[in-house]
Formats: C-alpha cells, structure tokens, sequence
C-alpha cells in the first residue's frame, strides 16, 4: 500500500512539473487583453493607440481592442463587453474623468484587473484599478505657464492678457492642464486668462469656435493663445489664416506633433510642451509584471519635454507623430 502511494505521488510530481515547464511565451498566448481607446481625435491619440496594441502584440497578447470614438457611453458598453467576455485583464485609455465607479467595480466583481492608461478617472477608490500610466498633465501645464511668464519678465507691459483654448470638458488634460498654467501664471499678477473657448481637442471644432470668437472682437486684447492641444492650435491658425489676421501672438501648445515641431522651427508658435505618446511599452510591460505577480507601483508616469524657441532648435529629435 506504502509503496503504491509513493508511486502515485511521484507520478503527481512528474506530471504537475511537466506542466509548469511550459514556455511562458505560450502562456500568454493564452492572455487576452481588453483594451478600450477613447478615440482618433488627433495625430497624438493614432500615435498613442499604435503603440499600445504593438507592444502589447509583440508580447504574445491577444488584444480584444474596441475604439468608442469620442463618445462616452460607448466606451463604457466597450468595458462592460470585456466583461461579458471575461477577458484577462483591461487596458483603459478613458474619454472622460466621471462615472467610471460601478464599471469598475463590476470588473472587480468579475476580478479582472484595470489599468488606466492616459488620461486619468475621477475616484478615491483606489481599489479598482491597478495603476494609471500616463503623463502629468499638472506639469505640462506649468511648463506652458512657465514659458509664459519667462517670456514676459523683462518686458514692461503691464497687462498680458492670455485666450486659452480648451479641451473637452470634464477630462483630467483639461482639468490639469488649465490648473497647471494658472497656477504657474498666476506668481505674475500681470498675467491673466481673459478669454476662454472649448476646442474639444479637435482641430475643426477649434477652428469654428475661435472665428466665432474672432468675429465676437474677443481677440483684441490679447497677447498670448494657449493651447491645449496641436490640432485645436492649428484649427485657430486656420481660422486666422481665413479671417486674414497677422498672427502677432505669443503661442504656446501642448503634444508635440511633427506638424507643430514644423511650425516652431519656421517661428510661427513659441513653445510646444511635449505629451509623449509612445506609452506602449510601458503598458505592456506592466501587463506582463503583473502576470509574473510582481508589485505594480500605484501611478506610472511618462516622461515629458518642453521645445521653445529659448532652445536649439536643430537638436529636437524627428517627430513620428
Ligand atoms: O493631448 C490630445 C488628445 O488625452 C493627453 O488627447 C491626451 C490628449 C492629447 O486628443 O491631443
């Protein structure tokens, strides 16, 4: 009997160490990653999305990939189809900041875990998701803030008044990156926001809303356009191109598309804050940390830059977005 048992014991030993020498590769063959794009409203966003489903290709991932395109309550029957599927994990990449609780909590229940990538969501409950890889967006803002306040520290005039064009509401760019300008702009009592119009990160939407503010005489006053982003600024440059007006602005814009980058070099804009898109990588190797059980930090930030005309312009490196 004592003999039998060993037998069988040592077969056990044999055949669960079989299993475990499978290669890890095929493994995650086996993963499949839900991934939810908020949309293609910008050179930034396909540069971003590209990165995100190649890296997460190159590991071995099968991606279940639903874009909402803009549109919020798509992208929320987006999430909830991936847990319908029960996929293995959920790569996040929101529109919007608000609602996002129940969603979540719904996938907790499903216990498939969440990262949010990007832009960010509205929530204590640091409970439901992973982690939040993307950038800080507070920071950009203040870079842009800080561009504007050196540029003026020598000149005596004593108003600038600055025309800010937003993105869409209730997002955590829009949010941040106003507040970070502000609060950066605001250490120079001369500085301030006079006029401001919702772009929608979208280049025509931009274009429409600032000739109607150019035909509403909003932009007499004004010294500095801050942009937060390049489509919305290269919809009010078109606006400006078609209203005929000399482009006598100091511009700041946030992203860094190889269009703006252009339009830096040749002097039309003054500084581009970076966002960087190419956060794949980071993306994917966090899935894959997190599948090899290792601890994941609560947030992941990407790194940003600033360009301005303050700097050498010959040594920016060739834009791919
Ligand atoms: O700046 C903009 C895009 O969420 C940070 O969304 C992103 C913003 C980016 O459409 O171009």
């Amino acid at each position: 009997m004592k003999k039998r048992i060993i037998i069988l014991f040592v077969i056990i030993c044999f055949l669960t160490a079989g299993c475990g020498k499978s290669d890890p590769a095929e493994k995650q063959q086996e993963l499949t990653i839900g991934f939810s794009q908020a949309g293609t409203e910008s050179n930034w966003r396909k540069a971003q999305n590209k990165s995100i489903n190649e890296e997460l290709k190159k590991k071995n991932y099968q991606v279940m990939y639903r874009n909402s395109f803009s549109d919020p309550k798509q992208q929320m029957q987006d999430v909830m189809t991936f847990i319908a599927y029960q996929v293995d994990l959920i790569v996040l990449s929101p529109i919007e900041e608000n609602g996002w609780e129940s969603i979540l909590e719904e996938a907790k229940q499903a216990k498939i875990p969440v990262i949010i990538v990007d832009r960010n969501i509205a929530t204590n409950r640091k409970d439901l998701y992973l982690t939040h890889i993307g950038s800080s967006f507070k920071a950009q803002g203040g870079r842009a803030g800080l561009y504007v306040t050196n540029h003026y520290q020598k000149e005596e005039q004593d108003t600038i008044n600055v025309f800010e064009i937003k993105g869409s509401e209730h997002t955590s760019p829009t949010r941040l990156r106003h507040d970070g300008f502000a609060e950066t702009v605001g250490r120079d009592p001369r500085i301030k926001i006079t006029q401001s119009i919702t772009g929608d990160f979208i280049r025509l939407k931009s274009k429409e809303a600032f000739s109607k503010a150019i035909d509403e005489g909003q932009l007499n006053d004004i010294d500095v356009l801050f942009s937060h982003n390049d489509e919305m600024t290269l919809g009010a440059l078109d606006a400006l191109k078609d209203h005929q007006i000399e482009n006598k602005f100091v511009i700041v814009s946030i992203d860094a598309q190889k269009e703006m980058i252009d339009l830096l070099k040749s002097g039309q804009v003054n500084c581009v804050v970076e966002c960087n898109p190419f956060m794949g990588n980071l993306v994917a190797t966090t899935v894959k940390r997190y599948f090899e059980k290792a601890t994941i930090p609560e947030d992941i930030y990407v790194s940003d830059t600033v360009f301005s005309d303050q700097n050498d312009l010959g040594t920016i490196p060739p834009r791919n977005y």
